[in-house]
């Protein structure tokens, strides 16, 4: 039989399988790296249960970084949907990794600015959206107190795909899931606080059916950054798509566009065609991944 993870403690899985029907799943001997959004194979046992034989080819996995480490924790997406608000300020840091991390597992981003309700850092958030804009990210407004209006501008983008959504906390990522996934109960902030444990404790990750039509989300509570420390400097590199042509220019084929006499990227830099921040954030990508290599 085969099916898909849709969530994951531990060494125990839930695999839905495809007429539905959910069982609970473990895995024999040393398997282990199975994670949400995987398609596997499966041995039937008794009404409920099963054990997982076999992970089917993956079309992607993504990592979500802890401490020096990168971790995975969820395959085969689609889409990613980053979720930025008007209010608190959302770092431009988090934002150009997401991309990056995106990007480099050829998985398409859009960014979510929400929070739209609230004028007052509207035109500051928009502006510093604007960079991705150029690099034609494409970036949804929304409130989750126009929910209609939400769910008509999102629910057609999500359509036959996987998502994963990820934002910094604070920036609405319950609240959005809770307006398309009525299920889903999210915790938002209030309700952790609720629950006396005053942050979020739960990381389990979890794949959601949209209610309405084909399509789901996959939501990783407490998440906010990709891992990327896994990432090869080519991957780094195809992280930030803008560089691409001027690669090409490079005099080495092992260039790391960061010194070599001859960059095409550098180049590309100083004539202002690359922007200033973009590059650093390339640079810091790249040597955290090395240090992490050598750690
Ligand atoms: N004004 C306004 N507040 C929102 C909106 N979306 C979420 N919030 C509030 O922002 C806070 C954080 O939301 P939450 O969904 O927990 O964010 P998360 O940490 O990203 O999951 C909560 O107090 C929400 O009520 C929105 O569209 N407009
Ligand atoms: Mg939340
Ligand atoms: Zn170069």
């Amino acid at each position: 039989m085969k099916g898909r993870i849709i969530s994951a403690h531990g060494r125990h899985y839930q695999v839905e399988l495809e007429d539905g029907h959910l069982r609970q799943c473990y895995t024999r001997g040393k398997k282990t790296g199975i994670c949400v959004g995987d398609f596997v194979r499966i041995q039937p046992q008794g009404e409920d249960e099963g054990s997982i034989e076999e992970t089917l080819e993956r079309q992607n996995l993504l990592y979500r970084s802890d401490e020096m480490r990168s971790k995975q924790f969820a395959a085969n997406v689609d889409q990613l949907l980053i979720v930025v608000a008007t209010e608190p300020a959302f770092s431009d840091d988090l934002t150009g990794r997401a991309l990056t991390g995106a990007w480099s597992a050829n998985i398409n981003p859009i960014i979510l600015l929400n929070k739209c309700d609230l004028a007052s850092g509207l035109a500051r958030a928009q502006e510093s959206l604007e960079i991705y804009r150029e690099l034609g990210v494409p970036i949804i407004s929304c409130s989750i107190y126009e929910p209609e209006q939400l769910k008509q501008d999102l629910l057609p983008l999500l359509k036959d795909k996987t998502s994963l959504l990820l934002g910094q906390s604070g920036m609405g990522k319950s609240s959005i899931l809770n307006v398309l996934i009525p299920d889903a109960k999210a915790h938002t902030q209030a309700h952790s606080v609720a629950l006396g444990t005053g942050k979020h404790t739960t990381t389990s990750t979890r794949l959601y059916h949209l209610p309405s039509q084909t399509g789901c989300l996959i939501d990783s509570p407490g998440f906010q950054a990709f891992g990327l420390y896994h990432l090869t400097q080519t991957d780094i590199a195809n992280g930030f798509p803008e560089f691409k042509e001027h690669i090409e220019s490079c005099r080495f084929y092992n260039c790391t566009h960061l010194h070599e006499p001859g960059c095409g990227v550098l180049a590309a830099l100083e004539e202002g065609k690359i922007g200033r921040k973009r590059h650093e954030l390339y640079e810091r990508i790249l040597l955290e991944s090395q240090a992490a290599t050598r750690y």
